[in-house]
């Protein structure tokens, strides 16, 4: 079987059981495996009700898994990080999503690719358009470069027009 290419978002903020946000992205890294291409990890200000930085990246990775053995897979390795469910949005030691995938959409009980919320996040967007910029979205049509620069656009001022100006 042709292999398929995934584009995984990997975040952490909280010490697990490789260390500190950062060793965890750099370990959860070799176990996943079949990795071409991995962005810089950045450092992110937390999008959501957690307090912490998040250390984010994306990878590249090539697989035989479909789409549900691939997430079955990355929970797993989760798990193995020290992950533990919680609140949602909370701080957590690994989170691994799936982002995109080579064979386009997929929809199925507790898995939909794209990742509904991917486009309008830049800790998502920021590096796997650094290593993947040309992959477009199967949704909006619009590659990752294109989604990256329409979150980093400057936007037009807000034009105030004074209550009661008029004829
Ligand atoms: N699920 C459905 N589709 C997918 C997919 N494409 N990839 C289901 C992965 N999982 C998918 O996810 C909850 C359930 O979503 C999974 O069991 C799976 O069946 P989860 O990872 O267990 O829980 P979660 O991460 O708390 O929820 P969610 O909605 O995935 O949150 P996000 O979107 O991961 O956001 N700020 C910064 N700066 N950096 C971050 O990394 N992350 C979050 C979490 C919030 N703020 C952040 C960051
Ligand atoms: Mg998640």
């Amino acid at each position: 079987m042709v292999a398929s290419t995934y584009l995984i978002a990997l975040g952490s903020n909280r010490p697990g059981k490789a260390g500190p946000p950062r060793a965890q992205l750099a370990a959860a890294l070799t176990r996943i495996g079949g990795v071409v291409a991995a962005s810089r990890i950045r450092d992110t200000p937390p999008v959501g009700p957690s307090i912490r930085r998040f250390a984010n990246m994306a990878a590249l990775v090539k697989s035989d898994a479909s789409p549900p053995e691939m997430l079955r897979r990355l929970k797993q390795i989760e798990r193995e990080f020290g992950r533990r469910r919680g609140q949602r949005w909370g701080a957590r030691s690994l989170d691994l999503d799936i982002i995109l995938w080579s064979g386009g959409t997929w929809a199925s009980p507790g898995l939909i690719v794209p990742h509904p919320a991917f486009r309008e996040r830049d800790f998502v967007i920021g590096p796997a358009s650094e290593i993947a910029a040309d992959w477009r979205d199967p949704i909006s049509t619009l590659s990752l470069r294109q989604l990256h620069a329409r979150l980093t656009r400057p936007r037009p001022a807000l034009r105030c027009v004074p209550l009661g100006a008029g004829p």
